[in-house]
């Protein structure tokens, strides 16, 4: 063996083999003092990239420090294996889902443990298998039992050329988020999740995650949407039919002057049917439906088509055209608005298109308002006039007014509204888990009882591409069963689960990866979760980050989780770009894996590099070259380590008094209890190895040309000390070459059993100076200040001084002469 030379390859494998066969990684069974760090697993689309590298390396950088604070760590992996990304990638290369699926699992199972990623493999979960998908199955039934699984008949994202039904969360700007294709419209009988129901919870539960960024915290804020008015009943003219509307300004309902209805409503259907205009109305609404929501959302001039129909308004009995207009979405508030053009843009652009009247209710304070005077609409509030008897009244207590008057009268209510959609889970797709439902023509909708479960999804299946319906449907064997309730004929559910529904609850069987019984027993789940600390992109913070918080609470409401929200900290790592500034992606087609620089500069050296790039939560622009940059500072904690080691193990231990240390060797020990700190609390909190490393690559700067004496009795001591703790700060991030140093240096077992380094507050304090003052020569004061406060910042605190001001006021500085660390003269 020869510990000449750093031979990353053979160190590498050395110590891959030795964490696997010591179990290194394995969680135990009753942690003492626990600690859950969680990456989100990944799609196994392929071999992983770069950004899943950074991500997972980031996770075992975290569960490394915390095995060497003590803690018993739990650090599981698995696939999120189900779902159109695998599916689509089979299909293209004529392959089945599964045995694709299963094989991209197996090439990027072997590149995370070459990246010397210590995952507890024992347990891994894999969401397209059945001993997973069963339980998969079994939340939906545990839902539906709770009354919060709906089916319903309606609008659908749909996305052409993926053939499938979307999640609002999967449309991106009016486009699908896999393939680009404009989103449309379609209607279909879908099941859904009632999300909704828990709207209220997800939004005020944010408040008790001080872990979570503000930013995720108001993104999901604002996807939850929560807007605060009320529900007033309008009638129509002619028949005396009431309807609804939802609005958030009550107090402006005298400056109603026109009326408008999705066009999907049924109640756009009926005034169809009526309208004298009926042929124009029906080709409006049909032109409506295949746009798409991006554009009917959009901003700028708005369309509709007048029904010929009026509506009377409940306070001042005024007749109001009735409108059909796209801008107006069926699924919000009641899918009619009140239109007031005076005090909404959108009214005001689509009033200013009819011709319809700009009614004045709402005076800027010490303005007058008029129709002819207003060029846009006057969103604030203000005084109420034109009003009635509400005129003159402050619009804020106007709009309580408003709606105590008409729940007297009984024709509005107060109403709360979440822009927060139903969560749609069918899916027209082959590769996911079959949902567990049978319809009966006698008994309905019957849930598949939990000791038949799991739905198997047929696996012999030649033809599984997408046609617009489910390909199961085309399945006898499958499609064809007997109802559980009433033994008849029946046939099952043809549709498969969203693959969000499988990463809802994937952090719960974790900690229970080998129950048969139950996706988890409720004392398993009690040792571990929540989550310390969740790491993934940001680009999930409306979709399975909202989803996981809302299995959580159901599960937790139902009886089987004793906490209610399942991550206490979230750390959004950065992304990845590739040389271009593009963000790397398997659909971008500009992956890199990490293989070859693994290969080429060693395992260490490319996490090193990565984690050295930047701050983990922002970007990183990859560069291969920093690669070498990293190789070649490995080289030198090798050189530092190596060639000292004999000595510095040598001999007995020499105590030394830290007051009493020569300078220069005061001066390494206080940076090194520096290092110890600043790397500590990059691990704790903030994660910004990058500076974590910079303060090692410091700190071994200052003792790389210290040479093996005994003349000075300390200084073998304190070059120990500095060894150890390199050793150890480095061996989160740099793991294999840190066990090997740590092995050289005496050590017999492994370094992530070894204690973290402590720093001591005393010694980690910065050199003070005392720094004369003086004016014009003459000594006036004295300030004490960090060792190397800069010039500027010198000037700024000694004319700051009181004395000083007294002295130079009224006087004009002509100068000021510093000399670092001793004086400033100021010439007056
Ligand atoms: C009359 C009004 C007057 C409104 C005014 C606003 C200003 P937020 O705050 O986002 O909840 N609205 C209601 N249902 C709608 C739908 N289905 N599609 C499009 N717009 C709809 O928005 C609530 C406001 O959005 C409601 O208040 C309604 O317009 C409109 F000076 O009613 B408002
Ligand atoms: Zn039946």
């Amino acid at each position: 063996m020869s510990n000449e030379i750093y031979d990353f390859s053979r160190i590498e494998t050395k110590w891959q083999k030795r964490w696997e066969e010591t179990g290194l990684s394995r969680a135990p069974e009753s942690p003492s003092k626990k600690y859950y760090c969680l990456v989100m697993f990944a799609y196994p689309s392929g071999d992983i990239h770069l950004g899943h590298f950074r991500n997972y390396v980031i996770g075992d950088v975290v569960a490394r420090y915390r095995m060497m604070c003590g803690y018993n760590v739990l650090f599981p992996f698995g696939w999120d294996a189900f779902g159109l990304p695998a599916e689509e990638a089979a299909i293209k290369r004529k392959r089945h889902p599964r045995e694709w699926t299963l094989s991209n699992i197996e090439i990027s199972r072997n590149t995370l443990k070459r990246a010397g990623v210590i995952f507890d493999w024992s347990r891994e979960v894999i969401t397209c298998l059945p001993d997973y998908y069963k339980w998969t199955q079994w939340v939906f039934v545990t839902l539906y039992k709770r009354g919060l699984v709906k089916r319903e008949k309606s609008y659908v994202n749909w996305c052409p050329s993926c053939k499938t039904a979307l999640a609002n969360e999967q449309v991106e700007a009016g486009t699908c988020e896999r393939c680009h294709s404009l989103v449309s419209k379609r209607e279909l009988d879908q099941w859904f999740f009632k999300i909704t129901d828990y709207a209220e919870k997800l939004l005020a539960d944010l408040d008790t995650l001080p872990g979570w960024s503000q930013r995720v915290k108001s993104m999901q804020k604002n996807w939850i949407g929560k807007s605060e008015g009320c529900e007033i009943d309008f009638t129509l003219q002619d028949t005396g039919e009431k309807f609804s509307v939802f609005t958030t300004r009550p107090d402006t309902i005298y400056g109603v002057t026109f009326m408008a209805v999705a066009p999907e409503t049924e109640f756009a259907k009926r005034l169809a049917d009526r309208s004298p205009n009926k042929e124009e109305i029906i080709r409006y609404i049909s032109n409506a439906l295949l746009k798409p929501e991006m554009e009917r959302t959009q901003e700028g001039e708005k369309d509709g088509a007048f029904t010929g129909i009026y509506a009377i308004n409940p306070l001042s009995g005024e007749r109001i055209q009735l409108f059909i207009a796209d801008y107006v979405l069926p699924s919000y508030g009641t899918g009619i608005v009140m239109g007031v053009p005076a005090h909404d843009q959108r009214d005001f652009l689509f009033a200013r298109k009819y011709g319809i009247p700009v009614k004045v209710v709402i005076n800027p304070p010490g303005k007058s308002l008029s129709e002819e005077n207003v060029t846009e609409a006057y969103v604030e509030s203000g005084v109420m006039v034109n009003s009635g008897k509400f005129s003159g009244i402050d619009s804020e207590k106007g709009k309580t007014k408003i709606i105590e008057h008409l729940e007297e009268i009984g024709r509005g209510r107060k109403k709360v509204n979440y822009r927060l959609r139903d969560w749609l889970l069918s899916r027209q797709r082959y590769w996911g888990a079959p949902i567990p439902i049978i319809h009966c023509q006698t008994c309905g909708y019957v849930p598949v009882p939990e000791n038949q479960l799991p739905v198997l999804l047929p696996e012999n299946v030649k033809d599984f591409i997408p046609k617009g319906r489910s390909p199961l449907e085309d399945i006898p064997e499958f499609i064809n069963t007997t109802c559980p309730n009433c033994k008849k004929p029946a046939k099952r559910d043809p549709d498969t689960l969203d693959t969000f529904v499988c990463s809802s609850w994937y952090h719960l069987r974790y900690a229970d990866p080998h129950n048969t019984n139950a996706p988890f027993s409720k004392e398993e789940v009690a040792k571990w979760l929540p989550i310390n600390l969740y790491i993934g992109g940001i680009e999930h913070a409306c979709g399975h980050l909202i989803y996981f918080r809302f299995i959580t609470k159901v599960l937790h409401d139902v009886g089987y989780l004793n906490f209610s929200e399942p991550a206490t900290v979230l750390f959004n790592h950065g992304m990845v770009l590739d040389k271009n500034g593009v963000v790397m992606s398997k659909s971008a087609g500009n992956v890199v894996s990490p293989a070859e620089s693994m290969s080429k500069c060693g395992t260490d050296a490319t996490r090193l590099a990565m984690l050295f790039a930047a701050p983990s939560d922002a970007e990183v622009r990859w560069n291969e070259e920093a690669v070498s940059g990293s190789v070649r500072f490995l080289y030198r904690v090798w050189n530092f380590t190596v060639p000292n080691a004999t000595w510095l193990k040598s001999q007995k231990e020499i105590r030394y008094i830290p007051e009493s240390l020569p300078k220069p060797l005061a001066e390494i020990r206080r940076k090194m209890h520096r290092t110890i700190k600043k790397v500590t609390q990059e691990m704790e909190n903030s994660f910004c190895f990058n500076t974590a490393i910079s303060a090692i690559m410091e700190l071994l700067n200052l003792v790389k040309d210290c040479a093996q004496t005994e003349e000075i009795p300390a200084q073998r001591a304190i070059l120990k000390e500095v060894a150890d703790t390199v050793v150890k700060l480095l061996a989160p991030m740099a793991p294999h070459l840190a066990e090997e140093l740590w092995e050289i240096l005496g050590n017999k077992e492994s370094i992530f059993k070894s204690a973290w380094p402590q720093f001591d507050e005393e010694a980690a304090k910065e050199e003070e100076v005392e720094i004369v003052i003086q004016i014009n020569g003459k000594v006036r004061t004295r300030i004490t200040v960090l060792a190397d406060t800069p010039q500027d910042a010198l000037e700024r605190l000694a004319l700051a001084e009181p004395k000083v001001q007294e002295l130079t006021r009224n006087k004009i500085i002509k100068k000021v002469i510093i000399v670092p660390n001793r004086l400033v003269n100021i010439v007056v």
